[in-house]
């Protein structure tokens, strides 16, 4: 009784502080009040500053965010749910500020505290809710998405424990904790209202209504509560406030009732965090999945919480009719992590809502879309059937009937072919079933999109080549892009005061108007300008490298990066053995036409993944030679930048010479890092890879340093590879493998790189190596004396900014919003 009295009074107390209360605070005004009450307590000053303000550049939010709600409710938008397990959103303050423009008044506001908004800014913990590339992308996306107008939510995990925080001891990651809750985060907003449940394990039942319908209910459950989390994504400029609703798992209070009721109070009470533990902590694997139960539950968890919500306000609005729900929704997969949502969605259809099979497959076919981004095998998501019959026993029986009725459809078009239908059924057979998640997502969907074109050729040609067979109309590209406003207009002020200067401030959402400054390749003034910008660049990046490794960066060196998860298929490894045959030439004295270098590695390894563990081993160990030899320090330094995080790419890539993307072709889906270097000036020595394929149509060869073999060359030379004899054929690589073989970089602990000698040398090393080492060591060198020729390379600089506004995201999410979405 008492929750409906206030329930129906909200409202008017709302209508009430609309009329009765002052105009809004100025973000000066809503500072000076906040500070007031943060400095009142025993924190340390810095972080009550950043707290603060960040409050107050929220209260600024408020209103915009309110109005795009009710908007978006009031014209029956279409609306758009991008579901993901990650999140990389880094910090929100800086990007708050650019898109609000409240910049200037936010340093007047400061001025009275003698601190400098820079300062206050790194008070900020990096909200580390993803792995890599697919995370960022997500967070790209959602910045697009507001800045473009579009009514998109993201819907992910609140992790109480982001991304671990990488240290470096003795060459060796360790691992800790991502606490980045600990201190609070002034951005988001619990919203309770919002609250649904969550079932696990229990069994089915079946029943017959009055009508003589059976039914199925899924009972004896445990249930989570899912609570809502909000955090508000602004739109540049554009007084749109798009919203992250991030969910975490507490228990209901109905929990372990049966103990409780036993009288064993305190033992219910502390089993409530068997609920909490779903979401904790955010798993650190980014390419092989280990099939743990506990991530099952997350993605079941995030799942069903997101459409039940998307669900609820449907009904709210048209009551129980979905037949328009495919028409006024879709939701956008980012990758199979979220793609249990299938069954799950059938599942409340069908059960919840009372619709009949078809009338439920015909919604969830017309509102599901799935993004793949890996071609990697290991990657590929399965799991036990044993797992999901007791944790989600009403979800595995809607996958074997959903596989039932697909499996007509193999055999209608392969007739009398039982071999197809045991290689593109979902269940894999066998001992110990799986569910194949792709195939799931592929076989629900009504869009199957790879993020770049050699990707999404391969996958119609290999992975998903029967199912293209089958349905070429779902499948289509959507090259991955960046958001412009971070990775420019935001972490380089001084290239984007020039951009501006040159071009205006309409760059900032169409990145095509940077094509005009190619137009200023032969203007001296602005070449210079160009260069003492990235001299300034290369000075703070340098500051940061001394700060973090101890090492000296000389901004007169070269500055040659790569920074990303470590795996073998992007291949640090190669990276190493090029500083490895570089320190050797130094060495033998062979330092003609040798441009001094400082090249810069950073990533981290999955916990559990050895050979990239010991990769980043190595590269520390070779820095230590590297950079304690007085003889080679003119020439080359190296480090290994422990932590590489969001917010460490927004001082690096400003920086940056040479931008290294170097997977082996045809094994990185797109790789996004690559177009923030290139966006910000940085010249790119790749191979013929995910998006540098398209990198390099629109900046043209001779402003790309191209080497290696291609995706075609790279599946060939497998049949017949043989390294031992590719090692030998080069002097320059013997030797490299030479001073690795004698221990050099080990003195005191023998033995250790075993592993990395024997993966090059191996017919079966899958990522080829020994295959591009000379190609890439010669291009190396023709990169060199580019850069000595400084005039030269600027030039290539402009243009390889001038050509980089096609990885704007928001080109990319133009593609979704047109030929997906269709909003
Ligand atoms: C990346 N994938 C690709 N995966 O590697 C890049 O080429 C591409 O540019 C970006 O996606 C964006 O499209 C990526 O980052 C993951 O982080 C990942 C996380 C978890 C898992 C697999 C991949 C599991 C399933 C193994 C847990």
């Amino acid at each position: 009784m008492a929750n409906k009295v206030s329930k129906s009074s909200t409202k008017e107390l709302a209508e009430n502080a609309a009329a009765y209360c002052e105009p809004c605070d100025s973000l000066g005004m809503a500072f000076s009040r906040h500070i007031r009450y943060w400095l009142s307590r025993d924190d340390d000053a810095s972080t009550a500053v950043f707290y603060s303000l960040a409050l107050s550049v929220k209260e600024q939010m408020l209103e915009a965010w309110r109005d795009t709600r009710s908007q978006d409710a009031q014209f029956d938008k279409k609306q758009v749910a991008y579901l993901s397990l990650e999140f990389l959103m880094g910090r929100a303050l800086g990007n708050a500020l650019l898109s609000l423009d409240l910049s200037d008044e936010c340093r007047q506001a400061l001025k009275e505290y003698s601190v400098t908004l820079e300062e206050v800014q790194e008070q900020e913990h990096d909200a580390g809710l993803g792995n890599g590339g697919l995370g960022r992308l997500a967070a790209c996306f959602l910045d697009s998405c507001a800045s473009m107008d579009l009514a998109v939510t993201g819907y992910g995990i609140r992790y109480e424990y982001g991304m671990f925080v990488q240290k470096i001891v003795d060459g060796y990651q360790q691992e800790s904790p991502d606490k980045w809750l600990r201190s609070g985060n002034p951005w988001e907003v619990r919203v309770p209202v919002h609250n649904v449940t969550v079932p696990f394990f229990g069994r089915t039942e079946s029943y017959v209504d009055r009508n003589g319908r059976r039914h199925v209910c899924w009972v004896d459950t445990h249930d989570v509560l899912a609570v809502a989390y909000d955090m508000p994504i602004p739109g540049y400029k554009n007084q749109r406030v798009n919203t992250l609703r991030l969910w975490k798992s507490e228990a209901t209070d109905e929990f372990d009732l049966d103990e409780f009721n036993q009288g064993d109070y305190a033992e219910a009470v502390a089993r409530k965090n068997l609920a909490e533990q779903i979401t904790m902590v955010l798993y650190p694997n980014d390419s092989s999945e280990n099939g743990k139960e506990l991530r099952l539950r997350q993605q079941y968890f995030l799942s069903s919480a997101s459409l039940q919500d998307l669900l609820r306000t449907w009904v709210k609005k048209f009551g129980t009719d979905f037949s328009q729900f495919g028409v006024k929704n879709a939701i956008q997969l980012n990758d199979t992590h979220p793609s249990i949502a299938v069954p799950e969605l059938m599942r409340l259809l069908i059960d919840e809502y009372l619709l009949e099979w078809d009338e439920a497959w015909a919604i969830t076919t017309s509102t599901m879309a799935y993004t793949n981004h890996t071609l990697l095998p290991e990657a590929l998501e399965r799991w036990s059937v044993r797992m999901f019959s007791y944790m989600l026993p009403r979800i595995l029986d809607i996958i074997y009937e959903i596989n039932a009725r697909y499996m007509d459809a193999v055999a209608h078009q392969w007739p009398g072919n039982s071999q197809k239908l045991a290689e593109m059924s979902i269940i894999e057979e066998g001992h110990d079933p799986h569910i194949r998640m792709a195939y799931l997502a592929i076989v629900a969907s009504f869009s199957v999109n790879g993020v770049a074109g050699l990707h999404t050729q391969l996958l119609k040609s290999g992975l998903f080549k029967d199912f293209y067979q089958l349905w070429p109309e779902k499948f289509n590209n959507k090259t991955n892009g960046v958001t412009p406003r971070r990775w420019l207009a935001y972490c380089n002020p001084r290239l984007s005061a020039l951009l501006t200067k040159q071009l205006g401030e309409g760059w900032v959402t169409d990145l095509s108007q940077l094509r005009k400054i190619e137009g200023c390749v032969d203007n001296k003034t602005f070449v210079k300008q160009w260069q003492e910008v990235k001299q300034a660049n290369k000075q703070e990046l340098a500051a940061m490298v001394k700060q973090q490794c101890g090492v000296d960066f000389d901004p007169a060196m070269m500055f040659d990066v790569q920074v990303k998860r470590i795996h073998e298929y992007k291949r640090q490894l190669l990276n190493i053995l090029h500083v490895i045959h570089l320190y050797h030439r130094i060495l033998q004295g062979d330092t003609q036409n040798m441009v001094p270098r400082c090249v810069l590695i950073g990533g981290k390894a999955a916990p559990g993944y050895a050979m990239a563990k010991t990769i980043i081993k190595l590269a520390n160990n070779v820095a230590h030679m590297v950079n304690s030899d007085p003889l080679v320090r003119p020439f080359l330094r190296f480090a290994f930048l422990p932590n590489y995080n969001v917010s460490a790419m927004e001082k690096i890539c400003p920086g940056t010479d040479l931008s290294e993307q170097i997977s082996t072709a045809g094994k990185e889906a797109s790789g996004t890092g690559n177009m923030k270097f290139m966006m910000n000036g940085a010249l790119t020595i790749g191979t013929l890879d995910g998006a540098n394929i398209e990198m390099l149509e629109e900046v043209g060869e001779d402003n790309f340093f191209l080497f290696g073999l291609n995706a075609e060359q790279v599946a060939q030379t497998r049949q017949n590879y043989r390294p031992a004899d590719i090692v030998s054929a080069s002097p320059a690589l013997s030797a490299v493998m030479e001073l690795l073989t004698s221990g050099h970089f080990n003195l005191i602990e023998p033995g250790i790189f075993e592993h990395i000698i024997n993966a090059i040398l191996s017919p079966y090393d899958q990522w080829m190596t020994a295959a591009d080492f000379d190609d890439y060591c010669a291009v190396q060198q023709k990169v060199g004396l580019a850069y000595q020729d400084q005039k030269y390379w600027t030039q290539m600089s402009i243009r390889n900014t001038a050509a980089s506004g096609r990885f704007s995201s928001d080109v990319t999410i133009a593609g979704y919003r047109d030929e997906i979405w269709r909003v």
